[in-house]
């Protein structure tokens, strides 16, 4: 008999105990700008995310797009900055940010989804009032915190067999402003009000790094505080490991920060012993 057969035989026959333990499971799979790829790199996360609804998980996709958003500020002449790893957002920026999340990448999404077979619904924060926020700091301009979460749509979403693709753009408590909120915050927020079992960081690093450039597989939340304190997680990684700290204080089980560009991420992460990047959990 063909060997490839017997080895996808064996693959399925191992994932068993995986797909036991995450049966009805809700992840929330955060697919930042970076962790996206080419048309390809798209379609196979798709898949990923139909093959999770298909055995019984409920994925919940929160994406980013921050690279496509300088590109069509860049396009128009528009400059924007970050500060502390968020971009300082006028109001002319944010019409910009919500046409690009909300519109182009969003709905990129939805169709690659669709397109493997899955039954994807893009929203944003705005839809049914799902996040609402208040402005972050004032030196930041549109950029929203989460202060109220109203998630019932989400549940209903993915109990009616949906995927759910949701665009980090959000309604203000007062004005009806728009905010722009930062992609892992908005997952953090949507993971934790969810009380999700598994949230999942994808960027463009292989997970948590230590002094000598090792990925860290596992992590307790006093670890990664002692890393930020002495320098050993910085930049970047800073607010994607506060978030991470934040959702398990909410009652996310389990935060995975990993590479999104390694073929079929998810997949590796949940459904096979070795697991990918680094997870922290209590
Ligand atoms: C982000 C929203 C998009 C995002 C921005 O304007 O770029 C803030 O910084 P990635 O691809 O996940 O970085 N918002 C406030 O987070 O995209």
């Amino acid at each position: 008999m063909n060997r490839n057969w017997i080895a996808t035989a064996r693959t399925l026959s191992e994932a068993l105990p995986y797909l036991q333990r995450y049966s009805g499971a809700v992840v929330v799979v955060k697919f930042g700008g970076n962790a996206m790829g080419d048309d390809d790199a798209m379609a196979e996360f798709a898949r990923d995310m139909v093959l999770m609804k298909q055995v019984g998980m409920n994925p919940v996709v929160v994406h980013g797009g921050g690279p496509m958003i300088n590109s069509l500020l860049g396009r128009l002449g528009i400059e924007s900055q970050f500060v502390r790893g968020k971009r300082v957002t006028t109001k002319e920026t944010v019409e910009i940010v919500e046409m690009v999340l909300s519109g182009l990448v969003n709905k990129r999404i939805v169709q690659a989804i669709n397109d493997a077979g899955g039954r994807a619904v893009g929203i944003s924060g705005k839809d049914d009032d799902m996040m609402v926020c208040e402005a972050d700091d004032p030196e930041l301009g549109f950029v929203g915190r989460p202060v109220e979460m109203n998630v019932q749509i989400i549940r209903d979403l993915y109990t009616a067999g949906m995927i759910p693709v949701i665009a980090p753009v959000a309604t203000g408590m007062e004005d009806n402003e728009t905010f722009n909120v930062n992609g892992d915050t908005a997952a953090g927020a949507i993971a934790g009000a969810l009380r999700a079992d598994r949230l999942l960081l994808l960027t463009d690093v292989a997970g948590v790094k230590d002094s000598a450039g090792e990925v860290v597989t596992q992590l307790s939340p006093d670890q990664v505080r002692d890393m930020i304190a002495d320098g050993q997680i910085s930049g970047g990684m800073i607010p994607k490991t506060e978030t991470a700290l934040m959702a398990l204080e909410e009652g996310v089980r389990a935060v995975i920060i990993l590479d999104g560009r390694v073929p079929n991420a998810c997949l590796l992460e949940l459904f096979t012993e070795h697991g990918a990047g680094s997870m922290i959990r209590s």
